[in-house]
């Protein structure tokens, strides 16, 4: 391509080629052009939006260039490239981000100093991407960093939802949700409106036979919806590659059709079909580990792994190679079951638009996949009943089928003395509709398959994909046990903690290599590092204390004891075990005289967290904590030895600020239901301990900082269901503690006590998450917890050593293991001129 555009070209071209700025003065030039121009503002109406945009755009400039370059470059390789296909991606903010993985922050600061404002302030002002739920989506967001950081060609598919999730109000102690519109201002994106898809829904299968007696079959007559492609550039840290992610936004089809009925007076008709196309991409479904099986969420899963995977393919053919190297160029990461209709989809792309053989195609389709899996609760695992999919879908049914087919004849061969195998593995759940089971179809479609903790990995071998490993053989499954990117959630996060740490390890090569923290452990016993490594942490619960005293009016106490747990709020996560316990406390409290309370060892009780808007459990338990807080902040008896807040509004740049500030945080499922957490690694790598059931990655943790270092309690996942079997045949049986804990709920302690005797019955009659069974160990766990802090040198100590040990969180060490052991990839650096 290069050696067919002229000389002239060329040289015009180079000597006008765009560069980033590089110091103060040209960052100031850029921010102030993009103010005056892009933004058309002057100097007299320059508010802090207006310097946010001037700064971002200014950062998106950059960022586009070393973009440019790295597809460039990227291409020019030829090499093996990554898809990560996520329906979640919880990014946060943007800029503060770029200029730290750019390094140009200081620089950006002194120039909007000179400006008048206040870096702080600037970077208040974005809104957080909030494309995501929770884990899930904060994962593929941190996988996005580590590739970009360790210069893998990668590229993130997701949508582009109008509305993120939703804003959470607190009124009256009851969760409100408002809807979240953020794309207002959005400097981040770059719409390519030369990047579209059409995407075909319903019509019907025709089939012929071509000139070879070969049946064919044609999908046609659906309903068409146009994809649009709009690009987020992703900076790796200390590198010029930057990746990226491509989210997709629905369009009415601009076509004929649509001009016709225009024509002939069908006015609100066409208006009609474009808000419906437009729908498509709307809004993220709220459920956080929970499947509700609604047509419209099929739909986005469909529209956005064909607009995806139409993608991929026609940079394939560009490359002119042979189908059979598709998957030698190619690997398609499926981020939990969401985007398992991309198996079938290029499966038909191969067969009724290319041509190839069915086993051809199969073999291509396998070898390029791999499915992590996220949870083994029965609820969040997705099934999609068959005569929807019929109805949207007809041809993609019919090659589920044929997938099915094959499969349950190999099965059926290989072991014919099983006669309930075939049942329990089919694809197609044969209930009343019938079923196809996303996790299965995801599992039979990929050569890899892996969980995401050691735990989670071997629950998934052992229970629900257990007749697949005697199927495929073990080595199908695998674990990569998660991580975080250090990036944002200590350099970003924590700097003063970040520059503690580099001031020791002589710069900041941590921070692309995690495992150099171990030489911090030399200096846990060091006067003068602990007293700083105790300073910052303070500071950082003053920053968590004014934040709390500006949002709830509620003053703490930076010395007290910091207790946290923020997280989606879900009865398997044990909020209720965590309330129970503070009222546990509060009652001891109160039945003390002043001067046994005053030996006490105050506390903060710091909870934060979404319920989806139909999680009638979890709404109870968010007005429960704050009706708790509300008297337990007010008793004057009570002071400072406890208070109870509720953050409103949970997100990833709060979490930001909350992380830094534990002394302990709360990672307490019922054992075996947490896949594998990842803010208890932000938690621990912010110097925090861990209060935490023997569950998902805590177990890890506890390997590798040592069990002196961390809080375990309660029962174990190998006796949960026997507990669970005992509740039903002999019914629940309630600790002494809880059921005074239950009396003052039920006495009008908080308020009336109907509001929550759904939250305690179900305690009562089935206990499903084993809050009784667990509540003494949790409560003297905790006591201990009060014990170990009074030390305050022995806690330092605990502290520092844990930082010092958390290496191998980093998501970093995850992309390693993917790129070697399930995607094949190599790093693929690029030189200086891009080329
Ligand atoms: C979450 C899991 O609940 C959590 O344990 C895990 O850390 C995270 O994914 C990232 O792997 N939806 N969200 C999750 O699983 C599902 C399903």
């Amino acid at each position: 391509v290069e050696a067919e555009i002229p000389d002239e070209q060329k040289t015009a071209w180079k000597k006008h080629s765009a560069s980033g700025f590089k110091n103060k003065e040209d960052f100031e030039s850029a921010a102030i052009r993009h103010i005056e121009t892009t933004l058309a503002r002057s100097l007299y109406n320059c508010d802090e939006g207006a310097a946010y945009g001037g700064t971002a755009l200014a950062f998106r400039d950059r960022l586009i260039i070393d973009w440019n370059k790295t597809q460039q470059s990227h291409t020019f390789a030829d090499q093996k490239r990554v898809y990560y296909l996520s329906l979640e991606f919880l990014m946060g903010r943007a800029l503060d981000n770029a200029m730290l993985n750019v390094g140009l922050k200081d620089v950006a600061r002194d120039g909007l100093a000179d400006l008048g404002f206040r870096m702080e302030d600037v970077i208040g002002i974005e809104r957080d991407a909030a494309l995501g739920n929770g884990g899930l989506g904060r994962l593929a967001a941190c996988f996005l960093d580590s590739l970009a950081s360790l210069d893998y060609p990668a590229w993130g598919y997701g949508l582009r939802y109008r509305y993120g999730i939703f804003k959470q109000e607190i009124i009256n102690g009851y969760q409100v949700e408002v809807p979240d519109y953020w794309l207002d201002f959005n400097p981040w994106e770059f719409p390519r409106h030369d990047v579209t898809v059409d995407i075909q829904f319903y019509g019907h299968v025709r089939k012929y036979n071509d000139e070879n007696g070969r049946q064919v079959s044609v999908w046609e007559n659906g309903e068409i919806v146009t994809a649009n492609a709009y690009d987020v550039p992703i900076p790796g840290y200390n590198t010029p590659t930057t990746n990226n992610l491509r989210l997709w936004s629905s369009k009415a089809a601009s076509g004929e059709f649509d001009f016709q009925k225009f024509n002939s007076g069908e006015y609100e008709q066409s208006v009609h079909d474009q808000m419906r196309a437009e729908t498509i991409s709307a809004v993220l479904y709220p459920n956080d580990n929970l499947d509700r099986g609604k047509e419209l969420r099929l739909k986005q899963q469909y529209f956005w792994c064909a607009a995806s995977l139409h993608d991929i393919v026609r940079r394939f053919k560009k490359s002119k190679k042979a189908w059979k190297e598709f998957p030698n160029q190619i690997a398609i990461q499926l981020n939990d079951t969401h985007p398992t209709l991309a198996i079938p989809e290029l499966q038909r792309i191969l067969v009724d638009e290319e041509g190839l053989d069915w086993d051809t195609a199969w073999s291509i389709v396998v070898n390029t996949f791999g499915y992590t899996n996220h949870t083994v609760m029965a609820e969040a695992l997705e099934k999609w009943s068959v005569p929807l999919i019929q109805h949207l879908l007809p041809r993609h049914l019919e090659i589920i089928y044929e997938i099915n087919l094959h499969f349950l004849q190999y099965v059926e061969r290989t072991f014919p003395k099983d006669r309930d195998m075939l049942s329990r593995v089919s694809i197609v759940e044969e209930s009343n509709p019938k079923m196809i089971r996303m996790a299965f179809l995801a599992i039979v479609g990929s050569h890899k398959v892996n969980g995401v903790a050691e735990l989670h990995s071997d629950l998934i071998k052992t229970t629900i994909f257990k007749d697949f490993v005697k199927i495929y053989g073990q080595d199908k499954f695998t674990n990569v046990t998660n991580g975080i990117t250090p990036r944002r959630w200590l350099h970003q996060a924590n700097p003063k903690l970040s520059e503690l740490i580099a001031s020791k390890l002589g710069g900041y090569d941590f921070l692309k290599d995690l495992t150099l923290l171990h030489k911090i452990e030399a200096y846990a016993d060091d006067k003068q590092f602990r007293k700083a490594f105790q300073d910052i942490k303070y500071a950082n619960k003053t920053r968590l204390a004014n934040y709390i005293k500006d949002t709830t009016g509620v003053k703490v106490n930076p010395a007290a004891l910091f207790d946290i747990q923020v997280k989606r709020i879900h009865e398997y996560k044990r909020q209720q075990l965590n309330i129970f316990g503070v009222i546990h406390r509060y009652l001891a409290l109160k039945a003390m005289s002043p001067e046994e309370r005053k030996k006490m060892q105050p506390r903060v009780s710091i909870f934060g967290g979404k319920a989806a808007p139909g999680y009638w459990m979890a709404k109870c338990i968010i007005h429960l904590v704050n009706e708790v807080g509300r008297v337990v902040n007010n008793d004057p008896e009570i002071g400072d030895a406890l208070k109870v807040i509720f953050i409103e509004d949970y997100n990833v740049s709060k979490c930001e600020i909350i992380a830094p500030a534990s002394d302990i945080s709360e990672h307490i499922s019922t054992a075996g239901t947490e896949a594998s957490g990842t803010s208890n690694m932000k938690f621990v790598l912010n110097g925090g301990l861990i209060i935490g059931t023997c569950d998902g990655a805590n177990i890890e943790i506890t390997r590798e900082i040592g069990e002196d270092n961390i809080f375990l309690f309660g029962n174990l996942a190998e006796d949960v269901e026997d507990i669970r079997h005992q509740h039903t045949y002999e019914g629940v049986l309630i600790d002494d503690g809880l059921q005074k804990v239950f009396d003052a709920i039920h006495n009008g302690m908080f308020g009336h006590s109907d509001e929550f005797s759904a939250l305690t019955n179900t305690v009562v009659n089935h206990d499903h998450w084993l809050t009784s069974a667990d509540f003494e160990a949790y409560c003297k766990t905790q006591d201990s917890i009060d014990v170990a802090f009074k030390d305050q040198e022995s806690w330092l100590h605990k502290t520092i050593i844990s930082v010092a040990r958390m290496g191998f969180f980093t998501a970093d060490r995850c992309i390693e293991e993917y790129a070697e052991m399930i995607w094949n990839v190599e790093p693929q650096k690029m030189k200086q001129n891009g080329a």
